[in-house]
């Protein structure tokens, strides 16, 4: 097990368990933790397909560290650069061709809700909660969630859940597509392993296309998004484990897709 500051990252063969670890402060966002953060996603070990994104305690993440941000007293400048910090981290969660699945709990709110948005599948127990409470602290989302929140949620809705002061429960959370699953209390982490270790058997380059090329796609025109498709298939289409997938549908080997979940 290796330990960071604020994380501890366990190795399951291919799939890294990455777990925010500052329960004491509800897994609270400080700039070490957005750092650490940022620069796993960047550089994860070599042998990881897959990460599972956990949390100790009975909370996912209370979003910005409030004590340290009312201790910095940062500049409109400062504050700004520091947001820039979470966003090139979260953008290493979306974007740095790894999937992520959070195994969310508790609350999920503010900078806790920016983080999970960046993952890709979200598996929710019942405890979990969602909310923006930026407003209720009297300052503004930083980040990313105007971005990935309002994508998922969409803006309009943002903004009455950030107005109104909604907290969404898990099962309004997977109504909304902010969780994309409900487990039994406790079960999250095994839940989230479990998608993993079925996505690390997924050829790396068909993971990286889902989790790179799905999201900018859709930020471009029709016409670029189909080229951009066309050019991302065509990439994938010349792995080496293509041959061994096709194969084994076609000699009847693989496992038959059947309606569930
Ligand atoms: C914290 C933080 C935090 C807890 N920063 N220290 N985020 C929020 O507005 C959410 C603030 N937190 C809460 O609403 C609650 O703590 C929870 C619902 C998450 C959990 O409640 P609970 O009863 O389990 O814990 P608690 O007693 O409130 O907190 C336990 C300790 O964690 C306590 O410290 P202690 O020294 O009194 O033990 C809290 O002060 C501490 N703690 N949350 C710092 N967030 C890039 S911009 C993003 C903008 C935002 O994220 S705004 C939303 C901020």
């Amino acid at each position: 097990m290796t330990t960071f500051r604020s994380l501890k990252l366990e190795m399951r063969d291919t799939v890294a368990i990455l777990t925010l670890a500052r329960p004491e402060r509800r897994n609270a966002i400080d700039e070490d933790t957005v750092m650490e953060i940022g620069r796993f996603f960047a550089d994860p070990p070599a042998e990881a397909r897959v990460v599972v994104l956990n949390s100790e305690g009975d909370h996912f993440c209370a979003g910005l560290d409030l004590e340290e941000h009312a201790r910095l007293r940062r500049t409109p400048a400062q504050f700004m650069r520091m947001c820039q910090k979470w966003h090139w981290a979260f953008d290493q969660i979306q974007y740095g061709g790894l999937p992520v699945i959070a195994a969310l709990r508790g609350a999920v709110v503010g900078g806790g809700l920016e983080l999970a948005a960046a993952c890709h599948t979200r598996v929710a127990e019942p405890s979990t909660f969602f909310a923006l409470p930026e407003g209720q602290r009297a300052i503004f989302t930083g980040g990313g969630a105007t971005v990935r929140v309002g994508r998922i949620i969409g803006p309009g809705r943002m903004v009455d859940m950030m107005l109104a002061a909604r907290t969404y429960d898990a099962a309004r959370g997977l109504d909304l597509g902010l969780c994309h699953e409900i487990v039994a209390p406790g079960a999250g982490l095994e839940r989230a392993i479990a998608i993993a270790e079925a996505a690390a058997k997924h050829a790396p380059l068909s993971n990286y296309a889902m989790v790179t090329a799905i999201g900018r796609i859709n930020d471009m025109s029709t016409t670029d998004g189909l080229f951009a498709e066309s050019l991302m298939a065509g990439i994938v289409q010349s792995g080496p484990e293509v041959a061994a997938g096709l194969d084994a549908f076609l000699s009847k080997k693989s496992s038959r897709l059947e309606p569930k979940d």
